[in-house]
């Protein structure tokens, strides 16, 4: 919305009844409501929202960051309504959302992948014999998943061939797709991944890296960006890798090209996301650039071949969600009595929400992100801590305790951590 009434774009908000008084709708020239708070009956709704598109007039859909963001069959009907994706067509995101095809698109591209089984896990002795191969412990991720859902470790022959099974099953249950395939397990590793932007004239460049190992049974807490792990050498071939991957499938408009990271500095392709991300403000404050008006232009058909984007200092997001972390992050939706928040130099908040507002129950708990800029880290740290000072809301509760509490640590200051630092129970609010 805000990046559309900057470029003279009129703008149509859709929202659930449970969203109504949602800045997003707020911030629209118009507004249709498509339907009750569950997802099915609203943002997951492809015809309520192809009815609102076409009453509205609208040129193009924005798919945001969730729902049908990524959905192939979503950003298809749009292309056949005349109705313009913001983002890839349907075909990219169909052969990222398979991550077997992704790896092996990959492979093709030259980008570094885990060593692993060369497609999906039709029988149990190849599975074996690929397992001896690379190594034990191994991971078995399902094809269709994404994001660490129905991951299983195997740390010897002996579990595989019940491991493969019970993978497959769940993946049929989850995703209505039982492939499966194997890659070495990295251990301790971190995820740093890679900004790109492509325009419709095969023109891709990239916008450095985000680290995003600061993570909570899968969902992330802070990202931040430099990554405090790669020196200049690795940030330059991941980048370039990353470039190759989004060439490789013709790619549109903002992506992610995601890596772990493993402790001896190697980097792997683990996944691709063809959205933009919740975490972008922090490549955006870095770069001096507005990420979703890229995503227009891009859409539109602009060229980014005369375009250069420069980094500068250092930036850091910490997501605010409306969770209590004394009690496992459990949610923590109702009335926000008092929203103060933070402002100043180097000091950017992107939310939805307002005193008096109240967090609907039905979504997800994220309700702010809190973006520094700093010439340094150790800078960036402090204005966090500053920033976070400032933040008062009261009437739910929020990460902004954790986040205090976790960018004071140790680990957390001398950028010497992996993906396990808060999953491994080392550390807590309480
Ligand atoms: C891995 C891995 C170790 N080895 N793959 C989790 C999310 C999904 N994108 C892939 N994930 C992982 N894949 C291999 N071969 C460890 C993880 C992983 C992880 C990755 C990034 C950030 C946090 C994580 C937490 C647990 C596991």
């Amino acid at each position: 919305m805000q990046s559309c009434r900057e470029l003279g774009i009129s703008t149509v908000a859709v929202h659930s009844t449970a969203d109504r008084n949602s800045l997003h709708v707020r911030y629209a020239d118009e507004a249709v409501c498509i339907g009750p708070p569950m997802g099915k009956d609203s943002y997951l709704n492809v015809p309520r929202i192809l009815a609102a598109a076409e009453i509205t007039n609208a040129d193009a859909i924005h798919p945001g960051y969730g729902f049908l963001a990524e959905n192939a069959d979503f950003a298809e009907v749009c292309t056949s309504s005349g109705i313009k994706f913001i983002g890839p067509d349907a075909e990219m995101i169909r052969k990222m959302g398979d991550k077997n095809t992704a790896r092996k698109t990959m492979i093709a591209a030259g980008v570094p992948v885990v060593p692993g089984s060369s497609g999906l896990i039709s029988d149990g002795n190849e599975a074996l014999k690929t397992a001896e191969k690379i190594g034990y412990p191994i991971i078995i991720k399902p094809t269709a998943g994404g994001g660490g859902k129905g991951m299983r470790v195997v740390n010897d022959g002996g579990e595989l061939g019940k491991a493969i099974a019970t993978a497959q099953n769940e993946a049929q249950q989850a995703f209505g797709n039982s492939g499966v395939y194997i890659e070495k397990f990295i251990e301790c590793p971190r995820h740093v991944e890679i900004q790109v932007l492509s325009d419709q004239h095969g023109n891709t460049i990239h916008l450095g890296e985000r680290d995003c190992t600061i993570q909570r049974r899968h969902q992330k807490l802070i990202e931040e960006t430099p990554s405090p792990a790669i020196h200049e050498e690795q940030r330059r071939k991941m980048g370039e890798a990353a470039v190759a991957a989004a060439a490789a499938i013709n790619y549109e408009g903002a992506g992610t090209v995601e890596f772990l990271l493993d402790k001896h500095g190697n980097f792997y392709f683990m996944e691709m996301n063809t959205r933009i991300q919740v975490e972008h403000p922090v490549t955006e404050e870095r770069y001096s650039v507005d990420l979703v008006r890229e995503q227009i232009m891009t859409a539109a058909g602009e060229s980014i071949a005369q375009r250069s984007f420069s980094p500068k200092g250092h930036a850091i997001e910490c997501r605010i969600n409306a969770e209590d972390p004394e009690h496992g992050f459990r949610p923590s939706p109702g009335e926000l009595q008092v929203f103060h928040t933070p402002g100043g130099y180097g000091v950017r908040v992107d939310s939805h929400g307002y005193a008096s507002y109240k967090v609907p129950p039905h979504y997800d708990s994220l309700i702010a992100k809190l973006i520094v800029h700093a010439d340094t880290r150790e800078e960036a740290i402090e204005r966090m801590l500053r920033a976070l000072d400032e933040f008062i809301v009261v009437g739910i509760k929020t990460t902004i305790p954790f986040h205090k509490k976790l960018l004071r640590t140790e680990a957390f200051r001398s950028g010497k951590f992996d993906t396990g630092f808060l999953d491994s129970g080392g550390f807590t609010l309480s």
